[in-house]
């Protein structure tokens, strides 16, 4: 099968080079039963990341880049990819993966290792046994994040434990392919939409595996999460909540 990692970069120059150098010489190599290949959605960033990217093409073929006109959220950023990997790279799994080294490639093998075993949907999950979130987060963040999962999670009766994480494999046939794919139909560009397409994903009946994952600290560059992720969370989860079915 042909599994597409996504990788959304906004200003990663200092990180996406070594992080793709290990996805292709060392995750990669791993996986013998995959044609493995990865799709950097860049939002035009001023740094040079996508530079680095078509330089790193030359040397791996499953490497493709998309750059967008400008920066404009994740969750834009992901449907663009998602859309990409399905219609014109014909990939039967995507993974959702961050360009920071907050997961750690080397998860990877383990999320292919479920879905090798039929699930359509594996979450890396920070919030199951052997998970964590990094150490070094301060009181206020590590609270934020469990609350805002634990809200997803009981106002709309999802049945995983990290409804916000962002590491993540969905199969394509009859799963991500049904995803609302197009910005008029997501309701937030921004990492919000990740609580919608969990909350699609599993209305869709993809039958769907949580795994442990470490999310480290962020290795350099900087932080493109707001404020206004908070709110938005919120406003998604009561969206989905009142919305007529
Ligand atoms: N193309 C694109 N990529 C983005 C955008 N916002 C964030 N990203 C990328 O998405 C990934 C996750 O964003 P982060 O800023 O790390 O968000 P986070 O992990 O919630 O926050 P930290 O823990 O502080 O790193 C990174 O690879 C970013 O570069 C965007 O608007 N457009
Ligand atoms: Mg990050």
């Amino acid at each position: 099968m042909k599994i597409i990692t996504i990788i959304p970069t906004y200003n990663e120059s200092e990180l996406i080079g070594q992080l793709l150098d290990a996805l292709f010489e060392k995750t990669f190599k791993d996986i013998q039963n995959h044609q493995m290949g990865v799709l950097v959605v860049d939002g035009n960033s001023p740094d040079g990341t996508a530079e680095i990217v078509k330089t790193k093409s030359a040397k791996y073929p499953n490497l493709n880049l998309i750059v967008e006109k400008e920066k404009r959220g994740i969750g834009a950023a992901y449907i663009a990819g998602i859309k990409y990997a399905i219609e014109k790279l014909r990939a039967d799994a995507v993974i959702e993966f961050d360009g920071d080294w907050q997961h750690n490639p080397e998860d990877i093998k383990r999320l292919v290792a479920e879905f090798d075993k039929g699930y359509d949907y594996v979450i890396g999950s920070r919030y199951v046994a052997g998970g964590s979130i990094p150490k070094e987060w301060a009181l206020w963040r590590k609270s934020l994040s469990r609350l805002g999962g634990l809200t997803a999670k009981f106002v709309l009766g999802l049945p995983v434990n990290d409804a916000t994480s962002g590491f993540k494999l969905s199969r394509v046939k009859n799963f991500a392919e049904r995803l609302p794919l197009d910005e008029s139909r997501i309701l937030s560009k921004y990492y919000a939409y990740k609580i919608q397409f969990l909350y699609e994903m599993l209305r869709l009946g993809a039958k769907t595996k949580e795994i442990s994952i470490k999310f480290l600290e962020r290795r350099g560059g900087s932080s493109k999460s707001t404020l206004r992720d908070i709110f938005d969370s919120l406003y998604v989860v009561l969206a989905l909540r009142f919305r007529k079915k």
